[in-house]
């Protein structure tokens, strides 16, 4: 950052009290940032533009003349391991936050209390397979503990990163994850953002991934009011995940290409795509098996994101059949 934009912007606070201190605490505190800030609220990315505007733009290749458009219309797409010898499972997830509210780094324990209320209350309206349970970390037992880790069905305390940014503060109060009773649709609650909504399934088959997500999120919108921004689709608490806030991806075993890393990295450039570790963000690889997702969210709609992972996908499981 500029001194020129640090004091156009030292002093200035959103309604709700939100600075620019909070906004880069966590890049402040970990030097090894890629990004660095996070949104403490929608009215952020406004008060804070001069900051939140070129990271946007460069991250996801966006300029703010551009629409954003969304589209989550079904999707049916041919198979892309049918003898499924290289995915090992296929997870897609959007983030969103809910009007009215601080996002997950600056909110009150009161605030996300009321918040987890609404939003467990939404998912008990989910319908068929999307029916299922809320687990409150609160107050879930050892045994039920121990199965959703061991399914893993769970997310932990955020990391260094996210404890900086605030968003550890109460945890566990008031955050849970619900999932449904087949265990292919899950809700984090108080994460990262309000809710991390995903869909998920040990098969290749993003079609039927993808389209169990945009059943799922018209039924939620009816009950919930998502932030949404008109330029940078839904706000979410890092600014790499506004626009369609969508990570679609899969875990695949590329033993080849984990020998030839340049070509796997050039495959992944050319599709947009981006890797991270077995275990997640900010791990190692182990046993060849690779995280593998779209990289942009914003200025790109949601079936665009699936078709293009799924062009990349197909080109890298012929270039690891083909070593
Ligand atoms: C960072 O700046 O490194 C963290 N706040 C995480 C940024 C989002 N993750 C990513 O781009 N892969």
């Amino acid at each position: 950052m500029s001194l020129k934009i640090f004091n156009a912007l030292e002093h200035q606070k959103t309604d709700s009290g939100f600075t620019l201190a909070q906004a880069i605490n966590s890049g402040i505190k970990n030097s090894d940032s890629s990004i660095g800030v996070y949104a403490g609220d929608a009215q952020s990315y406004k008060t804070f533009s001069l900051l939140f505007d070129p990271i946007i733009c460069e991250y996801h290749e966006f300029s703010k003349n551009k629409k954003h458009k969304p589209d989550i219309s079904r999707l049916i797409l041919p198979s892309l391991d049918p003898e499924e010898k290289y995915i090992r499972s296929t997870r897609i997830r959007v983030a969103r936050n809910l009007k009215g509210f601080s996002f997950p780094c600056h909110i009150s324990l009161s605030q996300r209390r009321k918040l987890e209320k609404k939003i467990v209350s939404a998912l008990d309206r989910l319908k068929d397979d999307l029916r299922g349970k809320y687990y409150s970390f609160e107050s879930i037992d050892e045994k039920e503990l121990k199965r959703l880790k061991k399914e893993n069905l769970w997310f932990q305390k955020g990391d260094r990163f996210q404890d900086a940014a605030g968003i550890n503060s109460d945890f566990p109060k008031c955050r849970g994850i619900f999932h449904s009773f087949d265990k292919r649709f899950m809700v984090w609650v108080n994460e990262e953002d309000h809710l991390r909504i995903i869909s998920l399934e040990r098969t290749s088959d993003i079609s039927s991934v993808y389209n169990r997500l945009s059943r799922a999120l018209p039924t939620l919108n009816q009950n919930l009011d998502f932030s949404r921004d008109k330029t940078y689709g839904y706000l979410t608490s890092c600014p790499t995940n506004i626009g369609t806030s969508m990570r679609a991806g899969v875990h695949i075993r590329l033993e080849k290409l984990e020998r030839n890393k340049d070509l796997l990295h050039d495959l992944v450039r050319t599709y947009n795509l981006q890797i991270r570790g077995t275990g997640g963000e900010k791990t190692k690889i182990r046993h060849a098996v690779f995280d593998i997702s779209n990289r942009q969210r914003l200025g790109i709609s949601e079936s665009r994101i699936i078709q293009n992972l799924h062009n990349g996908l197909l080109a890298i499981i012929k270039a690891e059949q083909n070593l």
